[in-house]
């Protein structure tokens, strides 16, 4: 049995939960308060003290991309073509350094400049403007519809739906659908990839409450 230890939150576990959906194996879902992380973290459970983790039959593996990587070879997602898989990990390189330039956000205390700081990074010609016109032209020429253009769903296509929409479930104060919705063809991307019957499936009984409701068909329409 697999199992992927996180907060309850998307975060960094989000596109490996999907994988595992996708790769049809037993699998569990566990998330985790602040304190039940300090206490694995204590205890020395947690291999470099972070979360998400996934214990594997064979042990515990740590870091979101290595997780990502083993759980979407489990889910067939990762292509063995030599140079498409190099291509899906070029992507998956750059997006890393998308979400990075969100971080620093994090530490502004006064919550009017976390807002403005936000807001600004997705002003015209700004860091996250260019990370999602980047992303839209990726998915509009992407010749059989797939991110990296692969044959097949690949890990950078999960992980694209799944780190660029929770952006936008309110969970981070100054980011809200309005600003994703300028991009079309990156909500014509969610439509389609939101419509997959495993993720439909996954996501069916997401509340209102819960910050996964961004992954549901019509989220941003
Ligand atoms: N490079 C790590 C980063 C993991 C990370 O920063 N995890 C955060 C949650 S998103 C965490 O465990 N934070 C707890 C803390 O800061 O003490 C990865 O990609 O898995």
């Amino acid at each position: 049995m697999h199992e992927i230890i996180y907060f309850s939150s998307p975060g960094l576990a989000e596109s490996s939960r999907l994988c595992l959906e996708f790769s049809g194996i037993s699998w569990k879902n566990t998330t985790v308060t602040w304190d039940e992380y300090m206490l694995l973290k204590e205890n020395g459970d947690l291999p470099w003290n972070l979360l998400p983790i996934i214990k594997t039959p064979q042990g515990i593996i740590a870091e979101s991309s290595a997780i990502l990587r083993y759980t979407g070879t489990l889910a067939g997602m990762e292509p063995e073509d030599l140079f498409q898989r190099a291509k899906v990990d070029e992507i998956l390189d750059v997006m890393k350094g998308w979400w990075g330039c969100f971080t620093p956000t994090f530490s502004i205390e006064d919550l009017d400049d976390k807002i403005a700081a936000r807001k600004k990074l997705f002003e015209l010609g700004e860091p996250m403007d260019i990370a999602m016109t980047a992303l839209s032209s990726m998915c509009r020429e992407s010749g059989e519809g797939w991110i990296a253009n692969t044959p097949s769903m690949s890990i950078v296509d999960i992980k694209a739906f799944t780190e660029t929409f929770m952006l936008f479930s309110g969970q981070f104060d100054g980011l809200d659908s309005n600003t994703i919705t300028k991009y079309p063809d990156l909500i014509k991307f969610h439509t389609r990839f939101s419509n997959i019957p495993e993720v439909k499936n996954y996501y069916s009984d997401v509340k209102e409450d819960q910050d996964q409701w961004v992954f549901k068909p019509n989220a941003f329409n």
